[in-house]
């Protein structure tokens, strides 16, 4: 459960603070039984299913295909996810995937798309994912390889996508693809592809250290119809683009979310363990390692809320507040995870304690949806364009 003094803050309304408690206590009751680690991909069908029909996932879709709010509503999604995260980073994963699979076409779709995706996602019905990433093009997203042609009645995929959550058990993917109406970013679009396409195939499953559905794709003349292409020919990078500012800030509040759980454990493990006569709370190294740990924890909320905020209030652009969150938050909550280990000792390490689980779930965080170096550019660049903007403002 998430802090009742971040809850109390004024970015929130009594709607967000009220589906926050309701959503603790669902989940803290229904996730767990739902949830096997050694079973990845059964795990997020199940929470996918068990998150639609609760209506928890209507927080992914907009108003008009039966969401919550009129257009996505980030504070809505990151108090969601920083819930989950606290309970389950696999609860957390599947919930914000069907977010980030779906904005695409949710912010830049036709109308039949939209008919065709959100409602199915909405009832946990369909799993989406989100395809961007190539072996070749990380960070760099304007290098991106894969290919999209246009072919009577349609259009022909070649290329490899790796990195893609819910790869292998997704019912609609969104795909982009270098179509070539301009060199670098200016040269992209974004398809939607269903696991059925010919020349469509899952290369590989990969591992990591906090499984999850993860899985390189590969599209080898691989057909697509005309109405797979979503928005407009060469505008696939800003639409990424934009979906990631919704979805950065999302991230970040899930680390919090693993922060206070680690936060939590270590309270709680202060406060029972004995040593040299007394709990382990009343030494000072102890509560030296307590405070940092609120105060970057405390610092992170208020980043990832002054995001989503600005979002919700309809400011167009929060690339600069939304990395700045993401990077704060990752790192923070990364720092925290690993104090409360510290605190736990040989106990932390040991497979099994949620400390330890929280140690590797929170890894990944730093790394997906921009690193925290991209993360550094991205905030460099928003800066010295204000910085060249007040320069020019007093020479001209
Ligand atoms: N919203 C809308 N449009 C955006 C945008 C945003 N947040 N960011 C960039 N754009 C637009 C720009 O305005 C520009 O449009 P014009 O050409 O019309 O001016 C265009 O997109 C290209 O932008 P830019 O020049 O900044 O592109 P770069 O290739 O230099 O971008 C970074 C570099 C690092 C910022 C980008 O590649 C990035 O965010 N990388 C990380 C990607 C990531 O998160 N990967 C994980 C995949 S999902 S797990």
């Amino acid at each position: 459960m998430l802090p009742a003094d971040l809850l109390a803050l004024p970015f929130l309304e009594d709607r967000h603070r009220d589906h926050a408690v309701r959503l603790a206590d669902w989940a803290a009751r229904e996730v767990p039984p739902l949830v096997d680690h050694d079973d990845v991909d059964g795990s997020c069908r199940r929470l996918v299913a068990a998150m639609g029909k609760a209506g928890w996932l209507k927080a992914c879709v907009p108003g008009d295909q039966g969401g919550l709010t009129e257009s996505l509503d980030v504070r809505t999604l990151c108090l969601t996810r920083a819930t989950l995260a606290y309970v389950d980073g696999l609860a957390d994963f599947a919930f914000a995937m069907q977010g980030l699979g779906t904005g695409v076409i949710s912010l830049f779709g036709t109308a039949e798309q939209k008919a065709a995706a959100c409602p199915p996602v909405r009832e946990g019905r369909a799993i989406a994912a989100f395809a961007l990433s190539e072996p070749d093009a990380g960070s760099d997203v304007a290098a991106l390889a894969t290919t999209a042609t246009p072919v009577d009645g349609g259009w022909r995929l070649d290329g490899t996508k790796t990195w893609i959550s819910n790869g292998g058990i997704a019912d609609r993917y969104v795909v982009f693809a270098r179509t070539g109406e301009a060199p670098g970013a200016r040269g992209i679009s974004a398809f939607i592809v269903t696991p059925d396409a010919p020349g469509f195939t899952i290369a590989e499953r990969i591992d990591v250290i906090a499984p999850h559905p993860l899985a390189t794709l590969r599209f080898d003349n691989c057909r697509l119809p005309s109405d797979a292409l979503v928005g407009r020919p060469g505008g696939g990078f800003a639409m990424a683009m934009a979906n990631l500012d919704i979805f950065r800030p999302t991230v970040a509040a899930a680390a919090l979310g693993m922060g206070y759980r680690a936060l939590d454990e270590a309270t709680r493990r202060a406060r029972g363990r004995h040593m040299f006569g007394a709990p382990l709370a009343d030494l000072q190294l102890t509560q030296a390692s307590l405070a940092d740990s609120v105060a970057d924890l405390e610092a992170a909320a208020l980043l990832v809320l002054r995001a989503a905020w600005a979002k919700d209030q309809g400011q167009p652009r929060i690339t600069k507040e939304a990395a700045i969150a993401k990077m704060v938050a990752t790192e923070n909550a990364q720092k925290v995870i690993d104090r409360a280990i510290q605190i736990f000792g040989g106990l932390g390490v040991k497979k099994g304690e949620k400390v330890e689980e929280l140690y590797r779930e929170i890894r990944a965080l730093r790394i997906y949806e921009g690193a925290t170096e991209v993360q550094k550019v991205v905030i460099a660049r928003a800066h010295l364009a204000a910085a060249e903007a007040a320069a020019s403002k007093v020479a001209g």
